[in-house]
């Protein structure tokens, strides 16, 4: 059975789960939301990680109703935790690839997993890459001011990454901006990459936006990033991602 194949069959059979990253508010410590991160729990080759198979999924069209699984199960979730004092506040961040902005009905699709879940549209983040913008004839933006209406956040993902065209980020309604992993490893000893996250900070903020640094792993990086001016950390040394009942745990631990 080809590659491609294998992922539909895993879909069919229930083999992806998701697990949760949390991230925490620089300034006060406490968790703002948690990132959902697919993984495939292959029944010969164990846990395979979403670098080793949405690229496939995107060529073949699968990233489609993968999306859909990702975006229902991470919001079926978040609005089961209702009652837990903590996660019930939190935000729940899905990756959403700029290809499943092209099947046409994503916002219809998103809203529906609302209605479904119960899970209030404040509660949702959209992570997505720069590219889905750059280049954009104005179609993905408006999907965005649709969401946007409807209470949905918008984080732009791996920023400062491959592109250098800003103009986008005044015509979309974002509400973070997420540091790319790549200029966090720099730190602390390379000054240019500070030098990077220093003008994204600024840029950011004067556009209303929250920074959101991901892949903290010491707490050099965390203190340099907090003087820098992130709003938001995530990383290994807060916490890796988690499946829902180890998260539960790890919140419990943390009061
Ligand atoms: O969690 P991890 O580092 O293994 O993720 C690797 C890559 O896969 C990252 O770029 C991440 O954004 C992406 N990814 C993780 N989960 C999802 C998902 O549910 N949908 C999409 N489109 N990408 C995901
Ligand atoms: O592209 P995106 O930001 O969605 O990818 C997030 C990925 O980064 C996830 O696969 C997650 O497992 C990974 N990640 C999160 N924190 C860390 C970290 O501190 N170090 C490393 N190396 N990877 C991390
Ligand atoms: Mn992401
Ligand atoms: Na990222």
């Amino acid at each position: 059975m080809d590659f491609a194949s294998q992922v539909e069959t895993a879909l069919e059979q229930h083999q992806f789960f998701l697990v949760y990253q949390p991230q925490l508010d620089f300034n006060s410590g406490r968790l703002k939301g948690v990132e959902a991160l697919i993984r495939w729990r292959h029944p010969e080759k164990g846990i395979i990680s979403p670098d080793k198979f949405i690229r496939v999924a995107e060529l073949t069209g699968l990233i489609v109703p993968l999306g859909k699984w990702v975006m229902r199960t991470a919001c079926a979730q978040a609005a089961q935790w209702r009652d837990d004092p903590v996660l019930g506040q939190m935000e729940v961040s899905v990756n959403v690839s700029a290809l499943q902005l092209k099947s046409g009905t994503l916002v219809e699709d998103i809203l529906h997993v609302l209605e479904e879940t119960g899970l209030p549209p404040h509660r949702l983040v959209i992570e997505l890459t720069e590219s889905a913008f750059v280049q954009d004839d104005g179609h993905n933006a408006s999907m965005m001011h649709r969401l946007k209406e409807a209470g949905v956040k918008l984080a732009i993902d791996d920023f400062g990454t491959g592109y250098s065209c800003l103009s986008y980020l005044r015509d979309i309604p974002g509400d973070y901006l997420k540091v790319d992993r790549s200029f966090v490893m720099e730190l602390p000893g390379h000054n240019k990459a500070g030098a990077v996250i220093q003008a994204i900070v600024s840029l950011g903020k004067s556009l209303d936006y929250r920074i959101i640094a991901e892949g903290i792993e010491n707490e050099a990086q965390a203190s340099f990033l907090k003087q820098l001016g992130c709003d938001i950390a995530q990383g290994f040394l807060f916490a890796k991602p988690l499946e829902a009942d180890a998260l539960q745990r790890w919140v419990a631990e943390q009061q």
